[in-house]
């Protein structure tokens, strides 16, 4: 089979011929249809977490169980599944039995710690890879499989509520996906930032109020502006230290900053303003196996409608180059049979 890796120096994807990988007890093997292009696929394969040379990548993988292994009662042949970044948890641990398994100090990610689904065939833990509903296009699911859990998870924490304003930066694959939760799941008022006036029409397009090019406008003066005070809360999607420090500067007395976006850099945050104005600042990572259901349920049912276009799997390369170079529009979605 054919699968995009972490090539061995750490810098760059590159297409493999691999063998299909065999189950194991509690396992299943996916036919791989879709797996969108993440930023996060971008990290990993410059080793800004830590270096996987030779790891297949994705976690935005969708597909249909071939084969089950001994003991597997929760999926069956034929099942349309997602391979997420949540790949399995111990499932015993504090954060396991409190509804914070994305935090298991044991976890395996999908693309990082085992091998994802940018290839023809993944191998799931088949208690951990969650079904997709009927209706709901695949190529679509795997943009929602981490894009669209990941916004729709930071929204929930961010606990804003129907005719309050959020601020979200960065209108990228995350971004688009969150303006489309925030304005239609959660009744937010939206405003967003980017860099790029093309993602900033597209927001627009999909439900955002307000729109600020960063570039040409002071966006925490501007938002301040728009929303008298400050926005309510504000979510982080850009990769960007520049955003992050501008998120903290535009929420109101009392908001809330989630940071989803993963530069390797650091913000600065002044404790008069953390303390005096009493923001809090709350990392948010990818979603359970239940937000992703709740997530996937939107998108079946129209409410939010991921922007995906479909590229063949030997195009990832050139998908990852367009993404550093700022020039997608919503997500790339690796399409496995795609053959034009
Ligand atoms: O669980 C998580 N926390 C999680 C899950 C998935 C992805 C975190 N991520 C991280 C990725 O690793 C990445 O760091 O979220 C970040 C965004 O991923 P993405 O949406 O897949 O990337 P993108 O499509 O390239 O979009 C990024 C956008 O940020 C804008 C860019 O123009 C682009 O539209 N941007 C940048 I870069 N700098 C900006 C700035 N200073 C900015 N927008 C506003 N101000
Ligand atoms: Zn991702």
């Amino acid at each position: 089979m054919k699968a995009a890796v972490v090539n061995q120096a750490c810098t760059d994807v590159e297409i493999v011929e691999k063998p299909i990988p065999a189950i194991g007890e509690g396992e299943a093997l996916v036919e791989v249809e879709y797996c969108g292009v993440c930023h996060t696929d971008l990290h990993v394969c410059s080793g800004d977490y830590g270096k996987q040379p030779g790891r297949i990548l994705g976690h935005e993988g969708i597909g249909i169980v071939k084969e089950i292994g001994k003991n597997v009662t929760s999926l069956k042949i034929g099942d349309r599944v997602s391979i997420a970044w949540f790949f399995e948890g111990c499932g015993t641990c504090e954060y396991c039995n409190s509804g914070r398994e994305t935090l298991c100090r044991s976890v395996k990610n999908a693309g990082f710690t085992v091998d994802g689904g940018m290839s023809e065939y993944c191998v799931v833990t088949a208690d951990y890879a969650v079904k997709v509903p009927e209706g709901l296009d695949p190529a679509q699911a795997s943009s929602i499989t981490c894009a669209g859990v990941t916004t729709y998870k930071a929204i929930k924490v961010s606990a804003v509520r129907p005719g309050q304003w959020i601020a979200i930066y960065g209108a990228g694959g995350l971004g688009n996906l969150a303006i489309q939760y925030a304005h239609n799941v959660f009744g937010a008022r939206v405003i967003a930032i980017d860099l790029n006036d093309d993602k900033l029409n597209l927001a627009k397009e999909v439900g955002a109020e307000v729109v600020i090019n960063a570039g040409r406008e002071n966006a925490a003066e501007k938002i301040k502006e728009v929303t008298e005070s400050g926005a309510h809360v504000a979510v982080v999607t850009a990769v960007s230290k520049v955003a992050f420090n501008s998120a903290i500067d535009c929420v109101r007395a009392g908001g809330k900053v989630v940071a989803v976006g993963l530069p390797v850099e650091t913000m600065d945050l002044s404790i008069p303003r953390t303390v005096l104005d009493g923001i809090e600042i709350i990392g948010s990572l990818v979603g359970t196996r239940q937000d992703l259901a709740e997530a996937f349920d939107f998108g079946a049912r129209g409410i939010v409608t991921p922007i995906v276009q479909k590229r063949r799997l030997d195009e990832v390369a050139d998908v990852f180059q367009e993404m550093r170079d700022g020039k997608i529009q919503g997500r790339m979605v690796l399409d496995m049979k795609k053959k034009d």
